[in-house]
């Protein structure tokens, strides 16, 4: 059929089943056996789950390719293919009620390599989305400068722009697993994570435009959404690699991520990384705002609070297997994960397969990239044995991936914030991945 002869019809099947022997994929083996009956017997349909046409499948000449399709600008702006409506963000309905103040997560068990694409990136509004006209939109610089400024976006993209790929987290990403285990997915246990390569101008190039006063040690920086988000930074991150960003990921920044431009600190909370930026005021000293003071600080086992907890600490995940991705048949499997650090390169990720008792190293594969999503894997031949899973990071500095007691010990049972320990899944012998602590 379709231009194949009998003969040939069964070399290719053959062939197909070899492979998928050699890939152990029982399932796929029995399918295509079904397949094999039906396409002999000339059926039209053939059905391993609910609606796959044996006549779309090799070796006949699938649907799609015998005839013409759309044209180009079918999509202007270009979308996913419809196969793909699941891969979207969520968010968590007793977290996030309303949709005003709240947060949608990333589906990182979807994504491949460090890259996030723009309409996946993880969004949190303190106030909501705000719409923001461009030629409206002014960046004022003031306080114990020289020369305050008032910037137009145009004028922000004449300064020399840098591009650089770095991850963005909320500190609260994993909170709610400080009191259990309590997320039934990788997207809801580590998704206020996304990793995009941001265009924009050094704020450090700014600073030196408004010349900055001797006494100017922080910064605060205010949003132009409805919340007013503000926090203060220190002159010293300013200097070093703060963006003001205007683009991600090569186009516009996304209106959920700050459009016209944003504040990007970064390895900092995401918290500190104020979008719709329409203000940055030099001061002598920290302006102790709601978001730094009752909110985004961790109350300690003493019943005081860690005073700025900017940086977001070495952190890791495995992201295939996980609840969304479990073990389908027995065989061979590339374990998948990311890590990342807020003070730099990610150095090595060891993982465990007992819970932590032994480790083996999961090469990093990839780009490895200074305060970036950096992936590590690890091929393991699995014969159905149940499997407590981890990983466990550490990077340029020297800092080690806590395990949830060493971080318990040092910081109580009051946190919400700053979650990084070493994050367990439990592989069942039918393959299925639940979300598990150890104590
Ligand atoms: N103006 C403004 N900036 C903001 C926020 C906000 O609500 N308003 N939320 C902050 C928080 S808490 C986080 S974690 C990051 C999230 O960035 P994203 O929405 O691009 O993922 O933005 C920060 N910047
Ligand atoms: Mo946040």
């Amino acid at each position: 059929m379709d231009g194949f002869s009998q003969k040939e019809e069964q070399r290719l099947l053959k062939t197909l089943q070899q492979e998928s022997d050699n890939l152990g994929l029982v399932e796929r083996r029995k399918f295509l056996k079904n397949a094999m009956v039906m396409v002999g017997a000339g059926a039209v349909v053939a059905q391993t789950g609910s609606v796959i046409a044996s006549s779309n499948l090799p070796p006949a000449v699938p649907s799609w390719s015998r005839k013409l399709g759309d044209g180009v600008l079918t999509n202007p702006y270009g979308l996913p293919s419809d196969y793909e409506k699941d891969t979207i963000r969520r968010t968590v309905g007793w977290l996030t009620p309303d949709r005003i103040s709240s947060i949608s997560m990333t589906p990182l068990h979807k994504l491949k390599g460090i890259i996030t694409p723009n309409g996946l990136a993880f969004e949190r509004y303190h106030g909501g989305l705000p719409d923001i006209n461009p030629d409206e939109h002014r960046l004022i610089i003031h306080g114990l400068v020289e020369r305050p400024l008032i910037f137009t976006m145009d004028e922000l993209k004449r300064f020399p722009s840098v591009s650089e790929i770095k991850f963005l987290e909320c500190p609260a990403n994993g909170g709610m697993e400080w009191k259990a285990p309590q997320m039934e997915g990788l997207q809801f246990t580590h998704g206020m994570l996304s990793c995009c390569e941001w265009t924009g101008v050094r704020l450090s190039t700014l600073l030196d435009a408004v010349g900055v006063k001797p006494e100017g040690k922080w910064i605060l920086a205010e949003g132009a959404d409805g919340s007013g988000m503000t926090r203060s930074i220190p002159m010293e991150k300013a200097l070093d690699d703060a963006i003001i960003v205007y683009a991600q990921n090569g186009e516009a920044l996304r209106k959920e991520q700050g459009y016209p431009i944003r504040l990007m600190n970064p390895g900092w909370e995401g918290n500190t990384c104020i979008k719709w930026l329409r203000r940055l005021e030099i001061g002598d000293k920290p302006w102790y705002q709601r978001e730094e003071t009752s909110k985004y600080t961790d109350l300690m086992p003493d019943g005081r609070a860690r005073k700025f907890s900017f940086v977001q600490e070495c952190n890791s995940v495995i992201t295939s297997p996980s609840p969304e991705v479990p073990l389908k048949v027995k065989g061979w499997y590339e374990i998948e994960g990311i890590a990342w650090s807020g003070k730099g390169k990610i150095k090595g990720v060891d993982i465990s397969l007992d819970g932590g008792v032994s480790w083996r190293p999961a090469p990093l594969k990839g780009m490895i990239i200074s305060k970036c999503l950096t992936r590590f894997s690890y091929m393991y031949n699995w014969q159905g044995e149940p499997l407590l899973l981890q990983s466990r990071a550490w990077d340029e500095t020297g800092y080690v991936q806590p395990t949830f007691k060493q971080l318990r010990a040092e910081r109580g049972g009051n946190s919400i914030y700053h979650r990084n320990a070493i994050h367990t899944w439990k592989v069942h012998s039918n393959g299925s991945v639940q979300n598990a602590q150890l104590s």
